[in-house]
């Protein structure tokens, strides 16, 4: 991505309160080259064969699924958060096993891995000798060169499906009219203006951020990189669970944090060089 200026946050007034998408302000980004795609199972698999690291949720040995991919025995479901029930706490799930025990990579090569935390990123990120975008450069590369837009093709939806979200009605009924209920293959769709694979849907995406609501109100005018400290890492570009009527962050600047160990099957990373 060319070094530039450009309109970072939700000019348009669609975001979700208490998401800190505003003010809308100008930022300055250094030229920087981030992967044209999320980091896919075979580059994890790849990295967990050299290294033999294991994952958070490996060791923890339990990770979320949703409920409608669930591939595990009832005895393996340690149970679901009352606020969001279509999140099962599941033994045995873990990157190699994103719906749980009983689920493989069989055929999901080219998906986005998935079921990794923040600091799992960093390990990744050591041994391939990168890093992650700041959210500043995760919202520049997904904007593609166009200002001011909802989404990385423009504001228009179009007569076709342009990203990996959900149809029908959340959580219950997924009509899958755009073919993928949970994750797809890396390259699926179209890329952005500068060449970028489903930054929105998918999988959500951690950035090196520490997480803010308020930081747009007082963040610097070159190269932020958020707040000094925090409880959360921000993730970018929403996931094929996001819809209208449940989570509208299938967008340029919309935004969300987790914890850095918590691990769920629909976030993943794309990572930018040194
Ligand atoms: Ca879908
Ligand atoms: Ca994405």
């Amino acid at each position: 991505m060319p070094r530039q200026t450009f309109l970072m946050g939700d000019s348009l007034g669609v975001g979700n309160r208490g998401d800190g998408e505003t003010p809308a302000h100008p930022v300055w980004v250094d030229a920087f080259q981030l992967d044209a795609t999320s980091v896919t199972n075979a580059a994890f698999a790849r990295f967990v064969a050299d290294t033999g690291y294991r994952t958070e949720a490996q060791t923890f040995g339990y990770s979320a699924v949703f409920h409608l991919a669930l591939e595990a025995d009832l005895e393996d479901i340690l149970g679901q958060p009352p606020q969001i029930p279509w999140w099962l706490g599941v033994l045995g799930a873990d990157w190699a096993h994103p719906g749980g025990p009983r689920s493989s990579l069989a055929g999901l090569d080219e998906h986005p891995v998935v079921q990794v935390s923040w600091n799992d990123t960093q390990a990744y990120c050591a041994w391939a000798g990168r890093r992650l975008p700041t959210e500043a450069e995760w919202e520049c590369a997904s904007r593609g060169g166009l200002s001011g837009r909802t989404f990385p093709w423009g504001d228009e939806w179009g007569d076709r499906h342009r990203c990996n979200i959900w149809q029908g009605v959340f959580p219950a009924v997924n009509t899958r009219e755009d073919g993928w209920l949970t994750t797809a293959p890396v390259r699926t769709f179209e890329p952005n203006a500068y060449g970028v694979w489903q930054s929105v849907g998918n999988v959500w995406e951690w950035c090196s951020d520490w997480w803010s609501e308020a930081y747009y109100a007082h963040s610097p005018a070159r190269n932020p990189a958020g707040p000094g400290t925090g409880d959360q890492r921000s993730m970018r570009g929403g996931s094929y669970l996001c819809h209208d009527s449940y989570c509208n962050r299938y967008r340029n600047s919309a935004r969300a944090a987790n914890t850095p160990d918590s691990s769920a099957a629909n976030i993943g990373f794309r990572t930018v060089a040194l």
